[in-house]
């Protein structure tokens, strides 16, 4: 027990040494877990907008996922404040399935957007006023020699910014930004460190790369007075995002720790990794489990989609072939419908003419009969009781169509 105590005690002795005057700024900070959970059911983080496809997680905030074409903000409600120096360090995670192939990265941004202005940079408009450090992950092949793994932009809001345009970006190659997920080696404490050190005048950018408190400076920008607003870290607020595009990975951030010192900023992350390393193993445990259950679940979220996006396409399908199947059917019982009228409108017709031309011979023979006799007035009687036999048989001849129609419609 003693030997792992006195590290620790050192550290909180440095700590406490280093940190006279010098405060965290908690609005502009955030580390997990994250508890607080919003109406929507959803967690949220206090003083913070979440957008996009970003989804907060106990012990990380996920930006994006490792699907293609995802967009994830994290986004500061208030501005730093009226500071004369700050240090901000950001811990995160990109990694991923892709072993070879992988993208886009994540932006820390320092910007006077009032929240996340979607864009092409990185997912965030490139006409920003302030500070932006863009972790890429892939080298687009345009971009040749002018590819940064970090790359430190100023912006005036006067131009849109796109990466490739300038012929030597500030920045550095960093190997080891980004983790494979299917080595056996990959843990949840596989992450990443960005330390930005900035005065009214100069930022410094560092880069941890594996979290080993290993720092090594990624770019120097000088003349930002003259680069950007005055009072600007008065009306700059903090954001984060991820995105993907073709390729993909997992964004992940875990915390952003601001002080209003240089000099905390550097003492806090010893003590940050030592924290790390005497991490409590259930805390471990629970982190290594909420990773693998979200990918987990992604990966059925995803699944179930797919399945019911080809079970929609099947039923249009088969309301097709029904509506097809239908019209030949209706179409086919017409014709036969009609054939069949025709037929019983010639066999009534004949039945009709044979019926009244018996009649009428019979008539013939009658009257010649009966003008042998009598050529007395019983014509005319004779001649109504003829109409009725005519109107009942068209009656008759009707109510049988009538009967037809009904039974075979
Ligand atoms: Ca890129």
């Amino acid at each position: 027990m003693i030997p792992r105590a006195i590290p620790l005690l050192l550290i909180v002795i440095v700590v406490l040494a280093a940190s006279v005057g010098a405060d965290i700024i908690e609005s502009a900070s955030f580390t997990a877990p994250f508890d607080d959970v919003g109406s929507s059911g959803k967690r949220m983080i206090e003083g913070w907008t979440a957008s996009g496809d970003t989804d907060i997680k106990q012990n990380f905030v996920r930006l994006t996922t490792d699907r293609q074409s995802k967009r994830g903000t994290l986004w500061s409600k208030s501005p730093v404040g009226a500071f004369k120096e700050i240090s901000a360090i950001l811990t995160f995670r990109i990694s991923g399935q892709g072993k070879k192939l992988f993208g886009d990265g994540i932006g820390l941004w320092l910007t006077q957007f009032n929240r996340q202005q979607q864009g092409n940079l990185h997912g965030i408009d490139g006409k920003f006023v302030g500070i932006s450090v863009i972790i890429d992950t892939f080298k687009n092949v345009e971009h040749g020699g002018k590819h940064r793994d970090v790359t430190i932009l100023v912006n005036n809001g006067e131009e849109e910014i796109t990466i490739g345009d300038d012929e030597n970006p500030i920045g550095c190659n960093v190997d080891g930004l980004r983790y494979h997920e299917d080595r056996d080696d990959f843990s949840v404490f596989n992450t990443s460190r960005l330390r930005l050190l900035l005065n009214e005048n100069r930022l410094i950018v560092e880069v941890d790369a594996k979290n080993t408190n290993e720092w090594q400076t990624c770019g120097t920008v000088s003349n930002l007075k003259k680069r950007l607003p005055k009072g600007f870290l008065e009306k700059a607020r903090f954001g984060l995002s991820g995105t993907t595009g073709q390729l993909a990975d997992n964004h992940d951030v875990l915390s952003l720790l601001v002080h209003d010192s240089h000099s905390e900023g550097k003492v806090f992350s010893v003590q940050q990794h030592e924290e790390n390393e005497s991490v409590d193993e259930l805390q471990k445990i629970v982190h290594d489990l909420e990773h693998k259950l979200t990918s987990i679940t992604e990966k059925l979220q995803n699944t179930i989609e797919k399945l019911q996006q080809q079970e929609s396409l099947v039923e249009d399908r088969v309301k097709v072939l029904e509506g097809t199947l239908l019209d030949g059917v209706n179409s086919k019982m017409e014709k036969r419908i009609n054939n069949l009228e025709k037929q019983l409108d010639r066999k009534m017709q004949r039945q009709v003419n044979k019926q009244a031309k018996r009649i009428n011979d019979d008539m013939d023979a009658l009257r010649d009969g009966f003008d042998g006799i009598d050529n007395g007035g019983w014509k005319t009687p004779f001649f109504f009781l003829i109409l009725i036999v005519f109107a009942v048989g068209f009656w008759g001849y009707r109510h049988y169509r009538k009967l037809i129609k009904s039974h075979l419609l």
